[in-house]
């Protein structure tokens, strides 16, 4: 019988056909090859991880990417670290986006073609064709839908959200303090230092070099007294050659020992052991995947806390994909190369290495979840939970800060990610901004890359630069590389440059603790609502098809845009400033909109703009975010066309576990309409607040000769108006809080 239509299966929105997915001769389904193809009402669409993509728009010109997590510098658009089988589909014309999930670990290609319509083939080396589609008006309500089916982001701790220093490399104690002393004495804001594979004897997770860091313990306290915070490395293989053992611990390896005795280890499909490289050296890798392997984590990461006297205030964990250093013919040596799990029929066509096996453990070998051909993925995810609960039985109050490099969709509810092994080149700047947009679309809001590169040296011209555009990641930490593979790397923290360098990181980092109130109210509403923090700009402007391809420029939330130079020597940016009234940051003066701009940019500069409609609030910015915390609040309130804005403000302690649930926070909203400003205490359950006074008003666009101002109807006197424009109101009363309302009028006569 001759067929002559296929039976096709459609989504609508809105009476449009979004996605279609005609069931033709493509249409596979094996069990270790599956391929289906859906067809796109749009050739605008997003996502699909983790590569490095040099552009925010997904190439549909018959580009393949596969997905597979793997351990690799970030180069090429080869597969990363994680997965997320994840895209955005936007319609512009239509109204619609559109979210579609593909809820399977094995690993896959994503074909993209433009013709003869625009599709996604998917090719899939296992698993089920599980699909989750998610729909809505704007990208970013597509994002709340998404994240409320992968779970919603943590809120992640104040303190992460300040400066962070780290390199791979600290020789010794000295050395650490030494970088953390220089930094300080020049002023750069600084919350949080690191402890990578440096601190380990022998590289052994759970033990330290008391040698080189005997000191570290007390160093971490006297930091942390400071108001510094301590997080250190942990890889998951577990070291188990004799000769190194001999040196920990009188030659008992607890983790080693314990975790043989509870039967943690993944074993090969014979049944032994199943041993990689790692740093360590020969390695066994836990099966995070089994609860059990979880409790005896979780004692490792306690006894070392109480007993080594190693008080870290979070954990940062690698290696996680899983890695191993025995790659391509070398593991191929290891593994059984004639099962079909180690030599699938398929293997994706872009997969680095061309084989499952290279720079990881074999196909074959099985976990509590199943063979690892399937659940290789989900290694760094598994980790991720099993780190989070180990953190909650340390810390029962607190928040867990959880650093993991591999990731899968809904990783984000345990642990925040940073983007990889990236290199000290301009090009990676760029780059970096296109990542860290991806993971806002994957419902991971707290991320960024290594701030002046991981990789070879930076330069000061590029690292200043780069500093800039990392003071706007929503995860702002300067991570350097060892020396390791030839290259000798220096240390690349600010203080270690040039006063030129010094002085703009100092003052651009500034900047961003001022606004840390703001971001740390966007992270409140991804946790609780799953909107993003860093926002590409077609989330707020999709009817603009020119912001489709935006990917050197960004947003925090609906309110600020982020225009930096990503070049080493750049003197102007080439910013687009979308629909509505804009507001350069600094000075308040109004920009065009809708139109390109040749910005100049000189090198202390980033260009920052505030959009008409909003309300931001800002601290007083001090050294680190427990002195910020202590001074009192501004707003900035940029008024749009109609002469109105909008805001609100979350506050609670930073640190306590669930502060949403337990109503342990304030919530104050803004609301500015015909010359007056109205602050509303929304909600008030944090109680304890250090400081909860604003003493600064600024008003953009007023636009009228601004004669007297009053507050709760009493009339104030301290206030200017720069050309009718910008009005700041300096309130002096130190009664004046959000803890009660107010409002604010200003009037001409
Ligand atoms: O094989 O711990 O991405 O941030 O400094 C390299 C050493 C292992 C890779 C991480 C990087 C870290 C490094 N690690």
């Amino acid at each position: 019988m001759k067929q002559t239509s296929f039976p096709t299966f459609y989504i609508k929105h809105k009476g449009v056909n979004v996605l279609s997915i005609p069931f033709d001769s493509a249409f596979v389904y094996d069990e270790q090859f599956l391929q289906m193809t859906a067809r796109l009402n749009s050739s605008t669409n997003y996502g699909f991880g983790e590569h490095n993509h040099k552009q925010l728009l997904l190439d549909m010109n018959y580009k393949t990417w596969s997905i597979f997590a793997r351990d690799v510098g970030v180069v090429d658009e080869w597969n990363l670290y994680g997965v997320h089988p994840y895209f955005m589909s936007v319609n512009s014309m239509a109204k619609s986006v559109i979210g579609t999930l593909l809820l399977n670990s094995n690993a896959m290609d994503v074909h993209m073609q433009p013709a003869p319509y625009p599709s996604v083939t998917y090719r899939v080396i296992g698993g089920l064709f599980k699909f989750y589609f998610t729909i809505g008006d704007t990208p970013d309500e597509v994002t709340q839908h998404y994240t409320e089916l992968i779970g919603r982001p943590i809120l992640p701790p104040y303190w992460s959200l300040g400066f962070q220093l780290s390199r791979w490399g600290y020789s010794d104690t000295d050395h650490l303090k030494e970088v953390v002393r220089r930094n300080k004495e020049a002023g750069i804001p600084l919350d949080v230092v690191y402890g990578d594979i440096d601190y380990m004897l022998h590289k052994f997770a759970f033990t330290y070099d008391k040698q080189n860091f005997g000191d570290l313990p007390d160093y971490v306290k006297e930091l942390q007294a400071n108001h510094t915070h301590y997080v250190i490395i942990l890889d998951p293989g577990i070291g188990i050659e004799k000769e190194k053992i001999k040196d920990i611990n009188n030659g008992t390896y607890k983790a080693l020992e314990e975790g043989k005795d509870m039967d943690v280890f993944i074993r090969s499909e014979d049944g032994t052991r199943l041993v990689g490289e790692v740093w360590p050296g020969l390695v066994y890798y836990p099966d995070f995947t089994n609860p059990i392997t979880t409790t005896w984590w979780k004692s490792q990461i306690l006894d070392f806390y109480n007993n080594t006297g190693f008080h870290f205030d979070g954990l940062w964990v690698d290696m996680n994909e899983p890695s191993n250093f025995r790659e391509g013919n070398k593991a191929e040596e290891e593994c059984d190369m004639e099962s079909r799990w180690n030599s699938p029929p398929y293997i994706p066509e872009n997969l680095l290495g061309n084989s499952l096996v290279d720079k990881t453990i074999c196909m074959d070998s099985v976990q509590h979840w199943g063979k690892h051909y399937d659940v290789h993925s989900l290694y760094g995810h598994s980790m991720a939970i099993s780190t989070y609960r180990a953190l909650q039985q340390i810390f029962p109050d607190k928040r867990p800060f959880v650093l993991s490099r591999s990731t899968f969709a809904g990783t984000s509810k345990y642990a925040i990610h940073w983007l990889g092994d990236n290199q000290s080149k301009p090009g990676h700047m760029t780059w970096s901004i296109v990542g860290m947009l991806e993971f806002s679309l994957f419902g991971f809001p707290m991320t960024g890359a290594d701030i002046c590169g991981f990789w070879f040296n930076a330069t000061e011209s590029m690292c200043q630069r780069w500093t800039q555009v990392g003071a706007f990641y929503p995860f702002a930490r300067n991570h350097n590389g060892g020396n390791y593979g030839g290259t000798t790397h220096v240390d690349q923290d600010p203080a270690n440059f040039g006063p030129d360098m010094i002085a703009s990181s100092r003052n651009v980092l500034l900047t961003r603790y001022k606004l840390l109130p703001y971001l740390y109210t966007l992270m409140y509403r991804a946790s609780e609502r799953g909107s993003t923090v860093a926002r590409p700009l077609f989330f707020e402007f999709m009817d603009d098809d020119i912001t489709h391809d935006i990917g050197k420029q960004f947003l925090w939330g609906p309110a600020l845009l982020i225009s930096p130079c990503l070049e080493e020597d750049c003197e102007k940016v080439e910013a687009y400033i979308p629909e509505g009234i804009w507001y350069d940051y600094y000075g308040g003066e109004k920009i065009e909109s809708r139109r390109w701009h040749t910005i100049l940019t000189p090198e202390n500069q980033i260009n920052l703009h505030v959009r008409g409609g909003h309300v931001i609030p800002w601290q007083h910015p001090a050294d680190n975010t427990h002195n910020s915390k202590l001074h009192p609040y501004g707003l900035l309130v940029a008024l749009d066309y109609k002469k109105e804005a909008i805001g609100e403000l979350y506050i609670d302690d930073g640190e306590s576990a669930d502060p949403i649930e337990r109503g342990t926070y304030d919530l104050v909203s803004f609301i500015s309409t015909s010359g007056k400003l109205q602050i509303i205490a929304e909600y008030l359950g944090y109680k304890s607040a250090p400081n909860s006074r604003i003493d600064t008003i600024e008003i953009y666009g007023v636009e009228r000769r601004v004669s007297g101002v009053e507050i709760d109807e009493g009339t104030i006197t301290n206030f200017t108006v720069k050309q009718d424009e910008i009005l700041t109101i300096k309130v002096e009363d130190s009664s004046f809080t959000y803890l009660t309302n107010h409002t604010i009028r200003w009037f001409s006569n």
